[in-house]
């Protein structure tokens, strides 16, 4: 067994009532200017900001504090293009026949399909992967919690950017092993998460989908 670590003091300035709704409610007005973007500039962004949203989502609260993710920032444009084209790969056959029916016309409002030519236009690509164990000199330690940590950690990584001025895409190629390859990461990390970073294009457009209201999605007791 560990030591348990030492307690330290936590205290953190309390806002006044008033404050703390002006922040939630900056907060919620930067988080609704959030859209998933397919068309983006090849414009660099600053790789400064990238890397402190990225300092923020490694912040993220994880399972025994373990942290079970690695972030891999990907600007090089050869691997980009093989990402591209191993990504589209996938995603021909999911199109055109791993895809149950039900799924495809899910996504068919979305006007998505196989080509993905994103991967290749966004100035930086955020590889996020998951560690289910690491090894010790001894033995295999198993984390707990890994998707709920690295999906928190992935959440703040999009608001952070988002609060950056930049745009993302939630994209999950399936299946994404060959990212391991690709970016020649270790056996114990697992792809969970591939971000598109970058500035929309010019002209660039969304759906117009709705969001549930609030009162559809918060129970209060
Ligand atoms: N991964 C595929 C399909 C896809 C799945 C969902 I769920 C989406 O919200 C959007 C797309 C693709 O990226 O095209």
């Amino acid at each position: 067994m560990s030591e348990p670590f030492p307690h330290v003091p936590y205290r953190r300035e309390r806002l006044s009532p008033d404050r703390s709704v002006r922040a939630a409610r900056e907060f919620a007005e930067t988080a609704f200017l959030r859209r998933s973007v397919r068309e983006f500039s090849p414009d660099p962004v600053p790789e400064d900001a990238v890397r402190l949203a990225i300092a923020a989502a490694n912040s993220a609260p994880s399972g025994a504090n373990v942290q079970p993710w690695t972030f891999v920032l990907v600007r090089n444009p050869e691997l980009k293009r093989r990402i591209r084209e191993a990504a589209e790969n996938e995603e021909r056959e999911n199109y055109s026949w791993r895809m149950p029916p039900p799924w495809l016309r899910a996504l068919a409002p979305l006007g998505t399909d196989w080509r993905k030519e994103f991967l290749e236009t966004a100035p930086l690509l955020i590889v996020v992967f998951r560690s289910d164990f690491h090894q010790t000199e001894h033995d295999r330690v198993l984390h707990y919690y890994v998707s709920e940590s690295v999906g928190i950690a992935c959440g703040f990584l999009l608001a952070a950017l988002n609060a950056a001025g930049l745009s993302t895409l939630t994209h999950t190629p399936s299946p994404m092993g060959f990212l391991r390859e690709i970016l020649d990461r270790p056996a114990s990390e697992r792809p969970f998460l591939l971000i598109p970073v970058g500035y929309a294009a010019e002209g660039c457009t969304v759906p117009d989908i709705r969001k549930k209201g609030l009162a559809e999605v918060l129970v209060e007791r």
